[in-house]
């Protein structure tokens, strides 16, 4: 047994951990919990995420919830001035990109790639799905301006800045993004990295087997 938990099936926020994890060459075992009573729900999940949500991590005992504070916590231990910036100000910008991922895009990218892709087509939003696009438009624009020079966010290097803000829209990847050109060529760069491919294929497998009773759950648990 690995010293490294990731609680979470691919198809989560987990997919998330498990990019960083693989990104890092880290010796992990995955624990593809499913959401909702039977999982994360239960009360021996409960016990180590008093959410009730999916991921959360054990390294050595150290409990810790939230997809973007693993990803960065496991950067700064296992990849300083690497995947992790050394630098102070570099360190912020991390920061401040990953916050912006969560506060700016996570929603509408889960309520667009829902009403779009993963809910049964008769069950699809097209109201909501145009909402969830509008609200995405004025960030995605930003985006697109924060990688027009450099290949990546910090600049020439891949970080995880990269890896969380690609991993919270990646699957904005089947959206129309010729509005956001150099958006769209830096997501293609980032979700190409092998350790993206390995968690990707992962997450594509477990989309494929998610019944649409589980699908339309997602929908009404997160209001989405
Ligand atoms: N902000 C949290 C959100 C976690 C979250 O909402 N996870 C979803 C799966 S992607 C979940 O567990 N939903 C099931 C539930 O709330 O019961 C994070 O980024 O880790």
């Amino acid at each position: 047994m690995s010293d490294l938990r990731i609680y979470g099936i691919a198809r989560t926020r987990a997919f998330r951990a498990l990019w960083a994890a693989m990104e890092l060459g880290l010796d992990f075992e995955h624990l593809p919990i499913e959401i909702g009573d039977a999982g994360a729900r239960s009360p021996e999940f409960l016990a180590i995420n008093p959410n009730g949500r999916l991921p959360v991590i054990v390294d050595h005992g150290f409990v810790l919830f939230e997809s973007l504070a693993i990803t960065l916590y496991l950067a700064k231990k296992h990849g300083f001035g690497t995947l992790y910036p050394a630098a102070l100000e570099s360190e912020a910008k991390a920061w401040q990109w990953s916050f912006w991922a969560i506060a700016e895009v996570d929603r509408g990218v889960n309520i667009w790639s829902l009403h779009a892709v993963r809910l049964p087509p008769q069950e699809r939003n097209a109201a909501l799905r145009a909402e969830a696009l509008s609200a995405i438009a004025a960030p995605f624009k930003v985006l697109d301006a924060a990688v027009a020079r450099w290949p990546y966010l910090l600049g020439n290097d891949f970080t995880v800045a990269d890896l969380n803000v690609a991993a919270v829209i990646s699957r904005a990847v089947d959206m129309d993004l010729s509005a956001v050109p150099h958006l769209h060529a830096w997501l293609t760069r980032c979700l190409d990295r092998p350790a993206a491919r390995q968690a990707l294929e992962l997450k594509t497998k477990a989309d494929n087997e998610t019944p649409a009773e589980v699908t339309r759950r997602i929908a009404r648990i997160n209001r989405l």
